[in-house]
């Protein structure tokens, strides 16, 4: 199969050169600091670009990173509010570059006006924190911001256990249009409203998402609102305009409020709980000293520093407040005591697993951590066993990485009930109700977003030339996170380009052996007619490559392959020519999940999700990089 491809590093080197002239041309190259007036001390100046200092929850995020900046002596930080127009917000970004910031903390105004700016930085070289709300893609250093539709959820959950004995009829005030994280909310509002029977909804629409707009439209709707058990808005700023309404009204005894934000200023969520004029709120966390620990970690070059952060928010009724107020306010105050851990392993199925072992035991003895690890040869049944085991030690800490999504509920009810705390690393667990608390933050990777990349590489370097191309893919063993999501990422790119298909595929179980036995037995039935081969994973893509081999055919000629993981010997296969491309699946989490341990073991409340950074690797720079292997 011939192709024309343009590899990684021509793509790169073009896009290099483009940013450098671009800079130079708008003045934006990096700056020198004579116009900042630094204090004496300073080796690193952040700069904060907010999309607008109205919101109250932008001057708390302000104010968090001034409050964790003012015991560093030697950061600066300068600050500029947009006033929520995306091309002044573009103008700050290089007034703050122009003063030779070494970082750059954003929260865009708009995510898709402003990632083309964002990316421009971040390609510069200066680090970026995205915050509040995700550009698409990852062109950036890290994210950190809440999960919008989880907040809904929440506030849906607690409105449907509300009104699950009688029903109800609930009426939901919104934005027209809605704004993202508003539609997120809602989305998620009622994904959880939908779980419950005998609910009634109604919508009542207004033109800005503001405490006036939401006021005039409750005192409007008074007959709806009177026949109403519940109102929800999904921002304090509204809630606070519908509770005037309501109370207006007369209507405060009879009509429950509830919201979404839960910030901490006079008369916004938690405020409206403690006055009993909201029945529940769910906080959306601001992040400021997660930022700034990891604006720190950034600038130190320290490794394992993740790709998104998704921070954890609570629903908050007058019933939990003080408990809830205070769990927001506690920072991890570690003492160094050895912490005891459970770990229960999937197997020893690929060089990925082993490096993750290896990573994550080398990981206990640098923080401390009295490591118990079980190996479970991708056995549930073992990993059950090992949890209970854990359990009756009464370890600090259980940390699974499921060999299967489901299944998990019963063992996890009972390290629960145990009050053991546990951490879901490298894979994830589908539950019954994940409300519940049965796990307390997930460390790993994008496996959707693997399988994206791997299919846009196909398309960006395999020209099907008005061919359809045939693809095989060789999947992990069924039911595992990275199967069904690898699987799952590659699928949605591909449903985009209609000259390539899957024509074959089969499960290879993560193992070298498994590659094997799919293309052999392919062979057995078929002629080798496969353009490319995708597979999850490096062990079972070189067991393809292997039984090409075997079978004389030449591996990316007569198949391009593409597979994840990126682990040395991919490298070496993309050195000789056999392998085409490697996605990155980083195994080297441990210090990301040893420092999660520490803080969860501190009393620092978990963040939902911690997703790690990853690249993509073709033949085009693997000589380039192979030295650079960590794993
Ligand atoms: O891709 C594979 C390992 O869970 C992400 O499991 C991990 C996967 C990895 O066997 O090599």
């Amino acid at each position: 199969m011939s192709s024309k491809r343009l590899g990684i590093k021509t793509i790169k080197y073009l896009s290099a050169l483009v940013i450098a002239v671009s800079l130079v041309l708008m003045g934006c190259s990096a700056g020198d600091r004579s116009g900042v007036d630094t204090k004496e001390g300073v080796t690193s100046i952040i700069g904060v670009s907010q999309a607008n200092m109205r919101e109250e929850w932008r001057v708390a995020l302000i104010n968090e990173l001034r409050e964790a900046i003012s015991s560093s002596l030697d950061i600066q930080i300068i600050t500029s509010d947009a006033t929520g127009d995306v091309d002044k917000q573009i103008r700050d970004i290089d007034n703050l570059i122009g003063y030779g910031i070494d970082l750059l903390i954003i929260s865009p105004c708009d995510e898709k006006e402003l990632a083309d700016k964002i990316k421009e930085v971040y390609d510069s070289g200066i680090p970026v924190i995205v915050m509040d709300r995700a550009v698409e893609g990852f062109d950036y250093t890290l994210y950190i911001g809440p999960d919008n539709e989880v907040i809904g959820q929440q506030a849906g959950n607690f409105v449907g256990g509300l009104l699950s004995t009688d029903g109800g009829r609930v009426v939901e005030i919104l934005g027209r249009p809605a704004s993202i994280q508003g539609k997120e909310r809602l989305l998620g509002f009622r994904k959880a409203l939908d779980e419950y029977g005998n609910i009634e909804t109604s919508k009542l629409y207004i033109e800005s998402e503001t405490k006036d707009a939401a006021y005039d439209i409750t005192m409007q709707a008074k007959g709806t609102i009177a026949e109403a058990d519940v109102i929800f808005s999904y921002s304090d700023s509204m809630a606070l305009g519908v509770c005037d309404a309501v109370r207006e009204l007369g209507l405060e005894d009879k009509v429950m409020v509830v919201d979404c934000d839960g910030f901490k200023g006079a008369d916004e969520g938690i405020d409206l709980v403690k006055q009993g004029r909201l029945k529940a709120t769910v906080s959306c966390p601001i992040g400021g000293k997660e930022a700034f620990d990891y604006a720190l970690s950034i600038l130190g070059n320290e490794s394992g520093v993740p790709k998104q952060v998704i921070l954890r928010s609570n629903l908050i009724t007058a019933e939990n407040l003080e408990e809830s107020i205070e769990r927001m306010n506690r920072q991890s105050n570690d003492d160094g005591r050895t912490i005891k851990v459970g770990y229960s392993q999937v197997g020893q199925e690929s060089n990925w697993r082993l490096a993750n072992t290896r990573s994550i035991e080398s990981a206990a003895k640098k923080f401390n951590i009295d490591l118990h690890m079980e190996i479970a040869d991708q056995s549930q049944q073992k990993q059950f066993d090992a949890i209970r085991k854990f359990i009756e030690e009464k370890v600090d800490v259980i940390v699974v990485s499921p060999v299967v999504e489901t299944g998990w509920d019963e063992v996890l009810w009972e390290a629960k009930d145990a009050g053991i705390p546990v951490i879901m690393s490298d894979r994830n667990v589908s539950l019954e109700d994940p409300e519940e608390g049965l796990t307390t933050t997930y460390l790993g990777a994008d496996f959707m977003e693997e399988g994206r990349r791997a299919m846009r590489w196909i398309r960006d370097n395999v020209p099907a030339d008005g061919k359809k191309l045939k693809i095989m893919e060789i999947m992990g063993n069924e039911g595992a996170s990275p199967t069904e999501e690898r699987g799952k990422g590659f699928r949605e790119i591909l449903s985009e380009n209609p000259s390539y298909y899957i024509a074959y595929s089969e499960h290879g179980d993560f193992t070298f052996e498994g590659g094997q036995k799919v293309v052999r037995d392919y062979l057995e039935n078929n002629e080798w007619d496969i353009d490319i081969i995708f597979s999850h994973n490096d062990d079972m893509a070189l067991g393809a490559i292997s039984e090409l081999k075997e079978h004389g055919y030449s591996p990316d000629k007569d198949a391009v392959i593409v597979s994840v993981d990126a682990t040395r010997d991919a490298f070496e296969a993309m050195v000789r020519k056999e392998l085409s491309c490697a996605v990155e699946c980083n195994p080297i989490i441990g210090d990301q999940l040893m420092k999660a341990i520490r803080d969860l073991c501190g009393g620092k409340q978990m963040p939902f999700r911690i997703i790690t950074d990853e690249k993509i690797y073709d033949q085009s720079v693997a000589e380039d990089y192979i030295h650079k292997r960590g794993y």
